[in-house]
């Protein structure tokens, strides 16, 4: 399948697999590269040897383009900047913040630059800092969220910007891929879908809770300190909820989520773990391999395209 993106990015089918901290490693990142789209190694908060050792081994496992997604918030962002541009990683995905100051050094490396944004306004700031393509996120996506969906934020991202866009939040069918194109989208990012994967690395329980989701399993926590983040509801969203309603401080709600994701993507705490998922859980059924989750979106896309009205 042809679109702006597959022509930008060198791959076959327009999907990108969502970066996720301490969860998309080589071993997700380079089955979903092999498999046509395009495979993204997260960052997250890790330090740069760690990162180093996830391209060498991505680069054993696929001479397929990839991204290295960046959190400008993490301590460690300059380092994964200065590890991108050594490596020659051929796409940088960027979040949580403006990669504004790294910009000139991304751009005459070569490497293509694609912030996710959740409004109009970012997105056209990142365009003129010289984004290749833009990931518009909406307020259905696991894990940091913003206010605008999926449905409002993409046709206006679409209308406001001229390079393309790719659609993140709620998607894991062909639908929802369908949908994403017909509101003006060039591509889709997908995460919650991935998490199931059989090459992804999560502990088990993790990948149960996914499969058990119902449409109205996610939560958001932490509206009250500014960091929305959308996980599935246990007893760590129970207690956030007591704290907010008791008046903790921010301070004291931010410390629950400290180390929250990794304590349920590896070590399989589902009650006090951050069980980072989209709104989309309920309808992530079955375990798959990459190969045959990006297939089954796109069958399904194009049987869906020619549905008559
Ligand atoms: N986005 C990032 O840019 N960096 C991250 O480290 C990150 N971690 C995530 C962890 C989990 C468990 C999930 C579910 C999402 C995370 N995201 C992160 C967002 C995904 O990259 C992607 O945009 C999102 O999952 C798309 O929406 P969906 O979950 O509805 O598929």
């Amino acid at each position: 399948m042809k679109t702006q993106l597959t022509n930008l990015l060198s791959i076959e089918y327009p999907i990108i697999q969502g970066g996720m901290a301490w969860i998309s490693d080589a071993e997700l990142a380079s089955a979903v590269s092999n498999a046509g789209g395009l495979g993204v190694i997260a960052g997250g908060n890790a330090e740069k040897a760690l990162i180093k050792n996830q391209i060498d081994l991505m680069k054993s496992k696929t001479n397929k383009p990839y991204a290295l997604n960046i959190m400008l918030l993490s301590p460690h962002a300059e380092d994964l900047v200065d590890l991108a541009i050594e490596e020659r990683v051929p796409v940088v995905i960027t979040g949580a913040g403006s990669p504004g100051k790294h910009m000139e050094r991304f751009l005459s490396a070569g490497i293509k630059v694609i912030p996710v944004v959740p409004t109009v306004a970012l997105a056209k700031r990142m365009v003129q800092l010289g984004a290749s393509a833009i990931i518009a996120e909406g307020t259905e996506a696991g894990g940091h969220v913003g206010e605008l969906t999926t449905m409002t934020l993409v046709p206006q991202v679409a209308d406001a910007v001229s390079v393309p866009v790719i659609a993140a939040g709620g998607i894991a069918d062909g639908r929802g891929a369908a949908a994403a194109f017909l509101l003006g989208a060039e591509g889709i990012q997908v995460g919650t879908r991935f998490l199931v994967a059989k090459e992804c690395n999560i502990h088990p329980a993790y990948k149960e809770m996914i499969l058990k989701a119902k449409d109205t399993s996610t939560v958001v926590t932490g509206r009250s300190t500014g960091h929305p983040v959308r996980i599935l509801k246990n007893k760590l969203y129970r207690h956030y909820m007591a704290l907010e309603k008791n008046g903790a401080s921010p301070e004291e709600i931010e410390a629950l989520g400290a180390g929250a994701l990794r304590k349920a993507a590896v070590l399989g705490d589902m009650a006090w773990g951050s069980v980072m998922a989209g709104q989309i859980a309920g309808l992530v059924q079955t375990e798959a391999s990459a190969k045959e989750i990006i297939e089954d979106i796109f069958t399904h896309m194009t049987t869906v395209m020619r549905r008559k009205l």
